[in-house]
């Protein structure tokens, strides 16, 4: 599919229609979008990350939103399709939203796991490197900052591997390297998983907060306050180790505490009223419904980070 009309959100698409949605984009909107290939997957697969941007002079702040860390959470990439969506081919709508601020989306940071859940195992979670008899390991387990100190397994047949040492997955080595390259410039990072409707932030590896947790606890309440205001929604937010669990090596804990990005919180999108495994697989008709009220969210959040 060539999506020569807007795409919609009424069902959920596979890697490669992702890829060519963004490579259609920057070709219609050369001005406003960037396709860059910021890794590959284990598989060999490129990992892609849209920059969306209005090219002034000035360097702007930068918003770095990922998702798909973990294979079987199709809303998360959906969410960040719609956040493309809807700031470039709704550009007059959202100019506000890039006047002082650039966007860098990286929609799926394990195509090697999205693919299986698609094809093989709808709740396949991990990477698709092999580790002996099993397969993966969790990205968010494998990040080189305090990894492997708590909520992660040292099993290759668990679900929470943390991988042979931090950064054994090239998966999450591409999402560092994207967010060393503008780590100078970055104020929020916003990493999409589903679900259960919380705002995470760190530390994931230990429960006590970090020192500036008030700034990010402001910013995670207005998203909360903003969906909750819209639709009812109710979000919990708060440290990951103290609102959902300790896990050590997540994104977030290394975007705040190696990266330096002030900002670093962990969404975790609605499950379309699915419990257990089928949480993570809302119905397609649930789709533009979660996207639309979690952008609300989102750009309360970015607003609030613009603020500052
Ligand atoms: N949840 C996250 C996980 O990786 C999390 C929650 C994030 C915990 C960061 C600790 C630190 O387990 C999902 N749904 O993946
Ligand atoms: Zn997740």
């Amino acid at each position: 599919r060539t999506f020569s009309q807007s795409i919609k959100f009424n069902r959920y698409y596979r890697y490669d229609e992702i890829t060519h949605y963004f490579d259609n984009l920057a070709r219609k909107y050369p001005k406003l979008v960037t396709v860059k290939t910021v890794g590959k997957s284990f598989e060999n697969r490129d990992i892609k990350a849209i920059t969306i941007s209005k090219h002034s002079i000035e360097p702007k702040n930068t918003i770095l939103v990922d998702a798909g860390i973990h294979a079987r959470e199709w809303i998360a990439p959906a969410t960040a399709l719609y956040i493309v969506h809807e700031l470039v081919e709704n550009y007059a709508k959202n100019k506000n939203l890039l006047k002082n601020l650039n966007w860098v989306i990286l929609p799926v940071v394990n195509p090697d796991g999205y693919e299986y859940s698609h094809t093989k195992e709808r709740f396949w979670r991990k990477t698709r490197k092999p580790y002996g008899n099993c397969i993966g390991t969790d990205p968010n387990r494998n990040f080189d900052f305090h990894w492997n100190e708590i909520g992660a397994s040292s099993n290759p047949c668990s679900e929470t591997f943390r991988g042979e040492n931090a950064f054994s997955e090239t998966e999450a080595i591409a999402l560092r390297d994207l967010m060393r390259s503008i780590s100078r410039d970055c104020k929020f990072y916003l990493s999409l998983h589903s679900y259960g409707q919380y705002m995470l932030y760190p530390w994931g590896y230990t429960e006590s907060l970090p020192e500036t947790w008030k700034e990010i606890d402001d910013v995670a309440q207005s998203g909360a306050s903003a969906i909750r205001k819209a639709s009812g929604s109710q979000y919990t937010v708060g440290s990951s180790t103290n609102v959902l669990y300790a896990a050590a090596g997540g994104s977030d804990d290394y975007a705040l505490g190696v990266e330096e990005i002030p900002i670093s919180i962990t969404m975790e999108l609605p499950s379309g009223s699915g419990s257990d495994l089928n949480g993570f697989d809302p119905s397609p008709n649930k789709i533009q419904s979660i996207v639309e009220e979690s952008w609300i969210g989102i750009k309360a959040m970015a607003s609030s980070v613009d603020e500052k």
